[in-house]
């Protein structure tokens, strides 16, 4: 059965699921809602639903119930590679099942298929000024394709139906997918490398060809395939997998949806943080001249971050309450592959100093490093030392997770998300404070 129809077949069984909950069970009550959660970002409060993946907050993530270390043992993997195929993780979170080889062969047949950029995305970007910030480029690339919507062509012809609805968005998805790593390393090589291109690579994988379009020899083919994969998904209550959601629940097509997610991914409380913490680190070398600071040193550069009203990027999480599986994996591609580097170093102090500070301040909730934490000092190690290009890649990977969910949305026919909102006096006579 190929993926398609697996997929249908998947979601017509999971339909009656939603039915009877939303018939039978529509008034139990799952949380409560109090002042805190409402002025503190919704924080923690169970109001979304999804099955691509679940966060729990001392074991980290599970894609489809699985593990980093099972999904990376688990999923196919290209001859003499040391992480899966993306395709294989992206059956995996559409499907639920781990993919056999021949599925992973169907994805990679069909994206390459569909892969090509449209020259009008090419020359979007090319009239764009080059000291315009690589994630508003991703982004204006990502949005400018929605003119090719069958979506949004197929809503506009008058025969939409919630019912085929998940057919053409999953349509949409695989279109999509394929360009994006076509697309972010165009951005890279237009805007640091003299705007000289390599052409995609017919025989080569989601992660090996987006290595090869970089121009950056092995083992950046299985860091590409490593770093898609951690970044795939977190739950749907971040800021980028939210927004994909929220957007896509007023039927807006990928393009708009998936957009509007990265537009959140270029926050600096989100994905942004990747970014964050090699400027951070950066500037700490040029204090030091280069040398690695002693740990009291680097105890002081923590407090005067601090002191001057920052936050420490790379640490913290609005659910994580230990150390970041993610940021765990990549530590332990580090200490493979880079163990002297200067910046992994920098990085490895980090998480023996900063967490113990953290506690001392006594309101940080989590004081141990997140993803963002290490992905820059990967990068920076194969030569990818243009940081601000770093959520372009956290970008491309967190596709996979948002596209899934919303084709998922759309096959079980969740409704426009529409929360109430309450005024200031509101809340004051509902909480007792007047
Ligand atoms: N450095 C300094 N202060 C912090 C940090 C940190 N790394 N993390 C949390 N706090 C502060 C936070 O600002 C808040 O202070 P205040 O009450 O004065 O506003 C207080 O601790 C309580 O915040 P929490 O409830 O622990 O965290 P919250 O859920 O609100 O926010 C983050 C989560 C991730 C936004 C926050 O930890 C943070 O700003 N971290 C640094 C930025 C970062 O690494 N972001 C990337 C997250 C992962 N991602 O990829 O998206
Ligand atoms: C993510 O991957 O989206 C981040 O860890 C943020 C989050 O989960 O809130």
């Amino acid at each position: 059965m190929g993926i398609k129809e697996k997929l249908y077949e998947k979601i017509q069984a999971h339909r009656p699921r939603i039915t009877r909950l939303y018939k039978e069970f529509a008034d139990k009550v799952i949380d409560d809602v109090t002042v805190y959660k409402i002025i503190a970002g919704m924080r923690g409060i169970k109001a979304l639903i999804t099955d691509i993946s679940y966060l729990d907050p001392y074991e980290g993530i599970r894609f489809r119930g699985y593990t980093i270390p099972e999904v990376m043992e688990k999923l196919p993997k290209p001859e003499g590679a040391e992480m899966p195929y993306v395709e294989g993780h992206f059956y995996l979170l559409l499907t639920g099942d781990l993919p056999t080889e021949k599925d992973v062969e169907e994805v990679f047949t069909e994206w390459k298929k569909r892969e090509q950029l449209p020259q009008y995305v090419i020359d979007t970007l090319k009239a764009m000024p080059r000291d315009t910030h690589p994630m508003t480029m991703f982004a204006a690339g990502i949005l400018a394709m929605q003119r090719d919507s069958k979506f949004a062509k197929w809503y506009a012809s008058g025969q939409f139906n919630k019912m085929d609805a998940w057919d053409y968005m999953y349509e949409d998805v695989m279109d999509l997918l394929p360009k994006l790593p076509l697309l972010g390393a165009y951005i890279y090589r237009m805007k640091y490398k003299g705007d000289t291109h390599i052409p995609s690579d017919p025989n080569l994988d989601f992660g090996g060809n987006f290595a090869h379009m970089m121009g950056i020899d092995k083992p950046y083919d299985d860091v590409a395939r490593m770093y898609f994969i951690l970044h795939s998904d977190h739950e749907s209550g971040n800021v980028s997998a939210h927004t994909t959601h929220l957007v896509a629940s007023a039927l807006s097509d990928i393009y708009y949806s998936y957009a509007a997610g990265m537009c959140g991914l270029a926050g600096p409380l989100h994905g942004l943080a990747n970014q964050e913490v090699l400027r951070w680190i950066q500037g700490v070398m040029d204090k030091m001249g280069g040398k690695i600071p002693t740990k009291e040193e680097m105890e002081k550069f923590i407090w005067d971050t601090l002191n001057s009203g920052q936050v420490v990027p790379g640490f913290g999480h609005a659910v994580l309450r230990k150390t970041d599986p993610r940021y765990m994996a990549q530590r332990e591609f580090a200490l493979k592959h880079l163990p002297d580097d200067p910046i992994f170093k920098y990085v490895d102090l980090m998480f023996q100093v900063v967490p113990p500070i953290l506690q001392q301040l006594g309101k940080v909730k989590n004081p141990w490093p997140n993803v963002d934490a290490h992905s820059g000092c990967i990068q920076w190690h194969y030569g990818v030392r243009e940081y601000d290009f770093y959520t372009v890649l956290f970008g491309i990977g967190r596709a996979l997770g948002v596209t899934a969910n919303i084709v998922w949305d759309r096959g079980l026919g969740y409704q426009i998300e529409r929360p109430k909102s309450i005024t200031t006096d509101m809340l004051e006579e509902l909480a007792g404070a007047k």
